[in-house]
């Protein structure tokens, strides 16, 4: 009898395994993302000692690329990691406005293309915890936040670019205005021998080296040390190759369920989804592949402390409201101080969105693309059942008559009402399409959402 339980017990477990080990489809990989449309990209690093100026200019361009704009030397920048001492670090209140924002994702910067480390790594001595005052893993007490309140959390990892430990890429693009440096023609011929590197301790190892000694160990921890990781976010292939890509991708073993975007290696590496950066793709350009606009808030993705042009509330909900009828997600980005803070405006845009979700979030989780694309006078969403089709109509210009019309919507109606009081709206259809009487008033300045249950499918699309 004992012997039996043993045996039952033993292939019990070895079922367990079997089912652990199942490899998952895309489609259900993908499964929570696509409902969750809405994540916060975070941009930290020691970038954000410097915030904007170097040597007394303010140095033009997105703050975490200072180093290459301004070009200052390696001892220079690592001297900077010293100052580094986010004392206000709250990791839990992070996640938090995050998540009365309504994101349901945070992937944030573990190592941007200066190299630095957020994270705790045998690999390199260039991180948090040996590089700084501070000298805490930044990201274990996140991960423990984002498990607290159950948000998904992925990481930001500058695999080809590295401007700091020795032998990773530099970007060789010399912008209109030119090197912000003085020395600028010197330096533009010196780095356009040099791979794009502007200082020779840049150059002690090969790109090779480099992706063994520090990209390929640091990802290794970065999918072993915190739990689940929920999507790589790569950036920039600059100089890779496909050997290069192949040893990462194959690390993605270690987190089965992961998400990974279009950037480790262009071509042959297409990952999951597209990353529009800084821009909503047009209708015309989707073809059915996932994917996701990242976004700043105002004109930088790192801190910069005189960066305050920061976009509307509304730009940005009608911003989240486009993608969503287009089927894909958005990723705001916030940048933190060296001390650990969200800036002020940030929060403030956080707090509002948040409080247009809570009433209107029905509207953009878990949808799917509009079935007729845009309307001049705001976005639509769809959720599809067994019987009938819910669909979210978010007006950002509420119509002088009173009347929203719909053309081509010819399903019959079950029920029309404003999502956010539950009001019942009367229609009027027609062979051509259906028209929903409104109140005199948009009930929400910013977007409203008038929710309309029909029968049956959507049949032009
Ligand atoms: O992490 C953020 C950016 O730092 C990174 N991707 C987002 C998510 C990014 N890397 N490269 N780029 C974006 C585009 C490259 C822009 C460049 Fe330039 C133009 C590099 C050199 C000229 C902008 C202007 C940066 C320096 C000058």
């Amino acid at each position: 009898m004992k012997k039996l339980i043993i045996t039952l017990t033993a292939i019990l477990l070895l079922l367990q395994g079997a089912f652990a080990q199942k490899v998952l489809t895309k489609d259900e990989r993908m499964l929570w993302w696509r409902e969750a449309r809405f994540g916060m990209f975070i941009h930290w690093g020691v970038y954000s000692v410097p915030a904007g100026t170097w040597d007394g200019r303010q140095i033009g361009g997105i703050g975490e690329w200072i180093m290459n704009r301004a070009k200052i030397p390696v001892a220079d920048y690592q001297a900077m990691a010293k100052q580094f001492n986010p004392v206000k670090y709250d990791p839990d209140a992070w996640v938090k406005m995050a998540k009365d924002a309504g994101m349901k994702y945070i992937v944030i910067t573990s190592k941007h293309h200066d190299g630095f480390a957020l994270f705790e790594t045998k690999a390199s001595k260039w991180n948090v915890v040996d590089g700084t005052a501070y000298g805490k893993d930044l990201l274990k007490p996140l991960a423990a936040a984002c498990k607290k309140y159950g948000i998904r959390l992925g990481f930001y990892y500058s695999q080809a670019q590295d401007w700091n430990n020795p032998g990773g890429a530099a970007s060789r693009k010399v912008t209109k205005e030119g090197w912000a440096n003085p020395d600028s023609v010197i330096i533009d011929a010196y780095t356009k021998e040099h791979r794009g590197h502007w200082d020779p301790a840049q150059e002690k190892k090969t790109f090779a080296q480099y992706i063994d000694d520090v990209a390929v160990p640091e990802v290794k921890e970065l999918l072993t040390n915190y739990g689940d990781v929920a999507v790589l976010w790569w950036d920039t292939p600059t100089d890779m190759t496909d050997e290069a890509a192949t040893k990462l991708q194959t690390l993605l073993a270690l987190q089965p369920a992961i998400i990974t975007n279009d950037r480790l290696k262009r071509p042959n590496f297409a990952g999951d989804h597209k990353t529009p950066e800084q821009r909503i793709p047009n209708l015309a350009d989707l073809d059915g592949t996932d994917w996701e606009t990242c976004m700043t808030m105002n004109g930088t993705w790192g801190y910069k402390s005189y960066d305050h042009n920061y976009k509307t509330p509304e730009t940005l909900i009608h911003n989240l409201l486009d993608i969503a009828s287009k089927g894909g997600n958005f990723l705001l980005n916030v940048g933190p101080t060296d001390q650990g803070e969200f800036p002020p405006e940030s929060v403030d845009i956080l707090v509002r969105i948040g409080q247009w979700m809570k009433v209107n979030g029905e509207a953009v989780y878990g949808t799917k693309a509009s079935p007729w694309g845009l309307f001049d006078w705001g976005r639509c969403t769809k959720k599809e059942s067994k019987n009938g089709t819910t669909l979210y109509f978010s007006v950002f210009n509420w119509p002088a008559d009173g009347k929203l019309s719909i053309p081509g919507l010819k399903n019959g109606v079950s029920s029309a009402t404003v999502l956010a009081t539950g009001a019942r709206l009367r229609t009027t259809g027609s062979g051509l399409g259906l028209t929903i009487i409104l109140p005199s008033k948009a009930p929400d300045p910013i977007a409203s959402v008038i929710k309309v249950e029909v029968r049956g499918q959507i049949e032009n699309k």
